[in-house]
């Protein structure tokens, strides 16, 4: 197992093609996408919105830009949309609602599960009054990255989007990694989809596609949303040999995400033992392990990280005195096991230096 020779926990991002996506990828039928000639994208396209429960979908180059399409296809310069103030679209995604798409994010706190408070959002729904932006959007995200991984239930993306269609408003879910969310309730994926006008997915995270991600939303909202994705520039041409990994994806990589969910617990219960690290939140719900380091250890997150890696294991220092751990295929339980062990070791050292390094210290 392993990637590289390192434990690399950085991100599920980090994966590669699995031997089964690189034959299918040799193996593509291919054509111009931009004509709609590319049978593999169109049947991944299929397959896409059959599984979440909507009419159609666009294969896009990322997470990213199906993000920002969605939103270029819902709003107006000017408009605003609805958004968490931990949400990957307004943290990471390098302001380009706001940049590309004159589009004004109307920022919420973000709640510890990941949700958007109800009435927060109805209170912060425009009244129709031209001091001031059109509110047309509401944006949720499923799992939540920065809130640990949180997953929202069928019965919270219900309630919000009842509250957007009874306001005129569209509501977009980036579900980078939904089917994460789907498999650790156990329910269909549709059931956290479909309420939704619009459903971004990654194939390039835990489904471990090289490349892509999918947009779903009605026919007409793809349509529109094919002009948005040339305009930035992602009309690909022969789009099959990712389309063909994206299908081995869908098809073989969803359900064994309870592999990685199981392996975050195993990584997050070593990670609990160590005196000077603390787990937040405290429930790992889905494949990612957030942790923070006591005040009183004399390092911090990127000192910690920088150990570890010495030691082949990777993490991602997200804050001065925060680190990230995902798990995903690349990532065996003892693979976890052995992580765990790592850190533990790297803290202990620092705390007790041996009599040796402590002789050269003095
Ligand atoms: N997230 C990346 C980094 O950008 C932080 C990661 O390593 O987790 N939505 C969510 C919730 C995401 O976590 C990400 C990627 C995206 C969208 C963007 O996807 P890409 O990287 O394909 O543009």
């Amino acid at each position: 197992m392993g990637l590289n020779g390192f434990i690399d926990l950085r991100s599920d991002t980090l994966t590669v093609p699995t031997p089964a996506m690189r034959e299918a990828m040799a193996a593509a039928e291919v054509g111009d996408d931009v004509f709609g000639e590319d049978p593999t994208v169109n049947l991944l396209e299929e397959m896409a919105a059959e599984r979440l429960g909507h009419e159609a979908a666009l294969l896009v180059c990322s997470g990213t830009m199906g993000n920002l399409v969605a939103l270029l296809t819902h709003c107006e310069r000017g408009d605003e949309v609805i958004v968490g103030d931990n949400a990957h679209v307004y943290v990471y995604e390098a302001g380009g609602l706001s940049g590309v798409g004159g589009i004004l994010p109307h920022v919420l706190p973000n709640q510890p599960d990941g949700t958007l408070d109800v009435d927060d959002i109805a209170a912060a729904i425009r009244p129709d009054n031209p001091h001031y932006p059109v509110t047309r959007a509401i944006v949720l995200e499923n799992t939540h990255n920065r809130m640990g991984g949180a997953y929202l239930t069928p019965e919270y993306t219900a309630q919000v989007a009842t509250l957007a269609r009874a306001n005129g408003l569209k509501l977009h879910i980036d579900g980078a990694r939904i089917f994460n969310a789907a498999v650790a309730q156990g329910v269909d994926v549709k059931a956290l989809a479909q309420p939704a006008d619009s459903v971004t997915f990654c194939l390039s995270k835990g489904l471990s596609a090289p490349v892509g991600s999918i947009l779903c939303g009605s026919r007409q909202f793809i349509q529109k949303a094919r002009r948005r994705r040339k305009l930035l520039g992602g009309g690909l041409r022969q789009a099959g040999v990712i389309a063909a990994a994206g299908i081995v994806a869908l098809e073989q990589m969803v359900d064994r995400l309870r592999e990685d969910h199981a392996n975050a617990q195993v990584l997050a219960q070593g990670i609990a033992q160590v005196a000077g690290l603390r787990l937040r939140p405290m429930q790992v719900p889905t494949n990612m392990v957030y942790f923070d380091l006591d005040p009183t250890l004399p390092f911090d997150a990127a000192a910690l990280c920088q150990r570890a890696a010495a030691e082949g294991v990777k993490m991602l220092p997200v804050g001065p005195r925060r680190i990230r751990a995902v798990t995903h295929c690349y990532v065996s339980r003892a693979d976890a096991e052995t992580a765990a062990q790592v850190i533990a070791h790297a803290v202990h050292d620092w705390r007790e230096p041996t009599s040796q390094a402590a002789a050269l210290a003095y």
